[in-house]
């Protein structure tokens, strides 16, 4: 059943609820499994897919279906629903699957929730995003947002850093998972370990969004990243008083974005 959800019947503490609910559901999930034999679905030069992505996006989806049925759902791993409706989930099961798949426990799982906004272009519907939850199982560690309310880890709120000096800066960058992501980031990746106090790439988006926006991290950056990826994050990153910003690749559904505080981001390689 689909329903036209009107946007005003958002009710976002039941939607933060059953976020949370969620992603514990599916950090349990994976926490079990971390030292199984993973079953691969598919192998690339620069990724993999597993059969717990898909699982843990199914145990996501029951727990959302049965809080706010009919709900549409953008995953990485399937779509529910009309994704260009008023109002939609972003799902990122498994975020940071080749660290999951070589046992690296440095993952999360992320739900937003998005409303669509007016756009000039109705071929292509513009959101924003309301709510953001990011869990990471094995540190045991939930951030959360609402749209204009502070971005908290677990429970306790937290802001971005105050360093204004790169070379005082702690600077992640990923990766994607393409040759040409790869040659486009590189040069950035070069620029900044000659002039940032240190680099990191550590293979979840999600975790470096959330890791900037309680201080761990000064900025993060990356060029080929999809919405699942960054929804969340970003919203944590704004409501910690980060500055987030992401724009879509031309010819694919990618997205380059940059993520710091306020303080460091025009020192930042501004992406083309
Ligand atoms: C991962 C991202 C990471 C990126 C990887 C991959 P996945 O997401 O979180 O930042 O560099 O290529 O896209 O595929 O593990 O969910």
């Amino acid at each position: 059943m689909q329903t036209k959800e009107p946007v005003r019947e958002l009710n976002l503490n039941k939607a933060l609820e059953c976020s949370v609910e969620a992603v514990h559901a599916a950090g349990r999930l994976l926490r079990r499994n971390m030292r199984s034999t993973k079953t691969v679905h598919l192998a690339t030069a620069h990724d993999l897919k597993l059969e717990l992505d898909v699982r843990s996006q199914e145990k996501i989806e029951s727990v959302l279906h049965r809080a706010f049925p009919g709900r549409p759902i953008l995953g990485e791993e399937k779509s529910v629903g009309d994704i260009t409706g008023p109002i939609r989930w972003v799902v990122d099961p498994l975020d940071g699957t080749v660290n999951f798949a070589h046992g690296i426990p440095h993952v999360c799982v992320q739900i937003a929730l998005q409303k669509r906004v007016p756009t000039r272009n109705a071929s292509t519907p513009n959101y924003q995003t309301l709510l953001g939850v990011v869990y990471d199982p094995f540190q045991d560690e939930l951030w959360t947002a609402v749209r204009g309310e502070p971005a908290r880890l677990n429970g306790v709120p937290v802001h971005a850093s105050n360093r204004r000096c790169l070379s005082e800066a702690v600077v992640s960058v990923g990766f994607g998972k393409s040759d040409k992501t790869l040659d486009a980031i590189l040069p950035c990746f070069i620029q900044l370990a000659h002039t940032a106090l240190k680099i990191r790439t550590m293979g979840s988006a999600g975790l470096g969004l959330a890791y900037v926006a309680c201080g761990r991290f000064d900025a993060y950056l990356e060029r080929g990243i999809s919405l699942w990826d960054i929804a969340a994050g970003g919203l944590i990153v704004e409501c910690a008083g980060g500055k987030f910003w992401c724009a879509k690749n031309p010819g694919d559904s990618s997205f380059r974005m940059i993520a710091s505080n306020k303080g460091l981001f025009r020192q930042l390689p501004q992406f083309t």
